[in-house]
């Protein structure tokens, strides 16, 4: 029987349906791996994923059949679909420890090793796998519910950025931290969190692509605004750029260079293109400047503001992945620039930043 689209899909958002779907899906990956158990322990990211909240402790364990979620008593206990939670009482290692030479599935990118010995305590006889790679794939394909939570905080740092753009003019910021705050207040006030620390970097201060956002005063030149908003555990990352002053045609030109750099990436993201391919583009835009170009052109976005698909490894792009592209130069002593955008490729491309990406000058 088949029932109509939308019907269906607001049918089972009630249900917290999504993260269910890929539940099922990582849960038929341990019984064709043969995997018996797979545990996950606070703060690994794999504990949002599946139940979509953010404990202060938690522990996962995830079987062929049966997923039960550990929290203390100090946190919020949700009703996740498909997943047991239960509070973490003394000597719940009992209800796992088997002296049987199982395979337990960790997530070696993320696990303690004091949590890995503790578990080894419970398994004495256990083999373990490595379950990373099979996380990563899971997690780079998003859900349209994922992606609506994407949408929305790239939809919130783009407002923070035009808000910032109306209040400059007005000289009560003085400092880079004196924006960054805004942005980030801005940011909270539309129900996010903040996804990384904000950076704001001024003239030479810009050719550090991270920056440590600082007290010094805002002076005549670029400034590099990179900064995240991260809406129910989901995370924008957008990087833009605003001349304080008049720029030269110099300082124009380098600007306008960067952002063909980028265009012409984004013009050939489609399915199945290499990433390392799109970052070949836009060096070759680039030109001489592109040893100036000192990091990869973008990264995947999700739950964790970097995450998969990742540009330095062999990999093309898949329908439903979320990524940024960001190519920037940096002169070091002098100053730098960066333009991102956080994209969505559905089969077709689908800016999520959608803040101007003309160069915005303020009179100062
Ligand atoms: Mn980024």
């Amino acid at each position: 029987m088949v029932l109509g689209g939308e019907l269906v899909e607001s049918f089972f958002k009630s249900f917290v349906f999504i993260p269910l779907m890929k539940l099922i899906e990582f849960q038929q990956y341990l019984k064709e791996q043969h995997i018996n158990l797979a545990f996950f322990v606070h703060p690994d990211p794999t504990l949002i994923y599946f139940t979509q909240m953010k404990p202060s402790y938690a522990m996962l364990f995830i079987t062929p059949q049966k997923a039960t979620f550990f929290l203390t008593k100090l946190d919020h206990h949700p009703h996740v679909k498909g997943i047991t939670v239960k509070t973490l009482q003394k000597g719940w290692e009992k209800q796992f420890s088997t002296k049987k030479a199982i395979r337990v599935g960790i997530n070696k990118e993320c696990l303690p090793i004091a949590s890995k010995e503790r578990i080894k305590k419970i398994f004495p006889q256990a083999k373990f796998v490595d379950v990373t790679k099979q996380l990563s794939q899971l997690r780079s394909l998003k859900t349209p519910a994922e992606v609506e939570k994407i949408a929305r905080a790239c939809a919130i740092v783009t407002k923070a950025f035009n808000d910032l753009i109306q209040e400059l003019p007005r000289r009560t910021l003085k400092t880079e931290l004196d924006i960054a705050f805004f942005l980030e207040k801005r940011m909270r006030e539309q129900g996010a969190e903040v996804a990384f620390p904000t950076i704001v970097a001024n003239g030479k201060n810009a050719a550090i692509p991270h920056h440590l956002t600082s007290t010094q005063k805002l002076k005549r030149g670029f400034v590099v605004l990179d900064f995240g908003a991260q809406y129910q555990q989901y995370c924008a990352d957008m990087t833009r750029v605003l001349f304080l002053g008049k720029p030269t045609e110099k300082e124009k030109e380098f600007y306008q260079l960067l952002l063909d750099a980028q265009l012409a990436a984004l013009a050939e993201v489609q399915l199945g293109k290499k990433f390392g391919d799109l970052d070949k583009i836009a060096r070759k835009k680039l030109g001489k400047y592109s040893s100036y170009f000192i990091h990869s052109l973008g990264h995947g976005v999700g739950i964790e503001v970097h995450e998969q698909p990742s540009f330095l490894q062999e990999g093309k792009i898949q329908s439903q992945q979320v990524f940024t592209i960001e190519p920037g130069i940096y002169f070091p002593g002098k100053f730098g620039l960066r333009i991102e955008d956080t994209l969505l490729f559905d089969g077709n491309i689908k800016i999520l930043t959608k803040a101007t990406k003309e160069l915005v000058q303020i009179p100062w």
